[in-house]
């Protein structure tokens, strides 16, 4: 299987994120990727796409934001990574913003998504790892692994969030549909809800999305996720959205999943996303399901039963020593 990494997706390494009320070492270290090289062996580097691929699924305004941050950041006499502190909940929308603090609360969800020097660049590269996974399914192998890191799912058009500037698996998904596939599925199976994505595609049809995630009322991102929300509009129908409880092991993983893969089967997509997040495993120390290791092979092969073209871009997952064997399990269950 094509494996495709960039190594500018490794300087990015935030110092902090806002956690339970203070400052903690970040949980999305490049360890990460280095671990998940060291078990897969050889990837190759990305053909770079430039930004209109991007910019189909970004707003303009966000992405010149995110590749001007950090020098604002500093050019505002500040030092360390750029990270906000007030957010527009009521806002007026008129006001032209100006000053950086205003700027990274507009486009930000959280305070745990720090922009540093290198911030731009690992996520360009992590999209166009995405990009040119892709290219390889298009040209006709059956799957093939982005190993995005900053992951996405969290990104929405206009926003950072969840470790997450610039959504892979909605610019992979974009890019499919660009290239002529009609109709695209993007299955989450990342423990956490993906907002951005789902934002991104809430009221279209042309774009399934279906995720399994810990139940929004008790976790991150409490915001989005929960059973109810189905897409908008022409939308309607093609978000699906499957809520778990803590503790949850893979007997009812695999339930419900099967109902995603039900719902996939029914949208009839001519090319399958997977946002992959390896924080599902019961050793993950910001997530509660209970997935082993031996697990993955299973769940993937229920998703590769539904013999689509599949992209798999790499999500979350912070056990960083079982992270690669973990990747790797999926990865052969395909
Ligand atoms: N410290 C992904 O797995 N957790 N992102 C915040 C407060 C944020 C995870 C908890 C978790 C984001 C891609
Ligand atoms: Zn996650």
């Amino acid at each position: 299987m094509r494996m495709i990494f960039d190594p500018r997706q490794i300087a990015h390494a935030p110092a902090l994120e806002m956690h339970n009320g203070g400052w903690t070492a970040h949980a999305e270290v490049p360890g990460r990727a280095a671990n998940i090289l060291a078990a897969l062996g050889e990837a190759s580097v990305p053909v770079d796409h430039g930004l209109a691929p991007i910019t189909a699924v970004h707003d303009a305004g966000y992405v010149a934001f995110l590749e001007a941050a950090h020098d604002r950041w500093l050019a505002a006499g500040r030092e360390g990574d750029a990270v906000g502190y007030i957010w527009p909940v009521a806002r007026r929308r008129d006001v032209p913003l100006d000053r950086i603090d205003a700027l990274l609360g507009r486009y930000s969800m959280d305070a745990g998504t720090p922009i540093t020097g290198d911030t731009w660049d690992a996520s360009y590269w992590a999209a166009q790892s995405a990009l040119t996974a892709l290219d390889a399914v298009l040209a006709g192998e059956r799957t093939a692994f982005a190993l995005c890191r900053p992951p996405g799912h969290h990104a929405g058009a206009d926003y950072l969030g969840g470790y997450c500037y610039l959504n892979n698996a909605a610019i992979a998904a974009q890019a499919a549909r660009d290239a002529g596939a009609e109709r695209v599925a993007i299955l989450d199976v990342d423990y956490h809800h993906g907002n951005g994505t789902q934002d991104i595609f809430w009221d279209r049809d042309d774009v399934f999305f279906a995720s399994l995630h810990g139940d929004p009322r008790i976790d991150y991102p409490f915001y989005w996720g929960h059973a109810d929300e189905r897409g908008e509009g022409v939308g309607d129908g093609a978000t699906l959205n499957l809520p778990l409880p803590h503790g949850t092991t893979i007997a009812p993983y695999l339930a419900a999943l099967d109902q995603a893969l039900t719902a996939i089967r029914d949208f009839a997509p001519d090319m399958l996303i997977v946002s992959f997040g390896a924080d599902t495993y019961e050793a993950d120390p910001i997530s509660h399901f209970a997935i082993r290791t031996q697990d993955y092979v299973e769940i993937a092969g229920a998703i590769a039963k539904l013999a689509l073209p599949s992209v798999i871009v790499m999500e979350g997952g912070y056990a960083v020593e079982a992270l690669g064997v973990n990747v790797a399990e999926f990865l052969s269950g395909f």
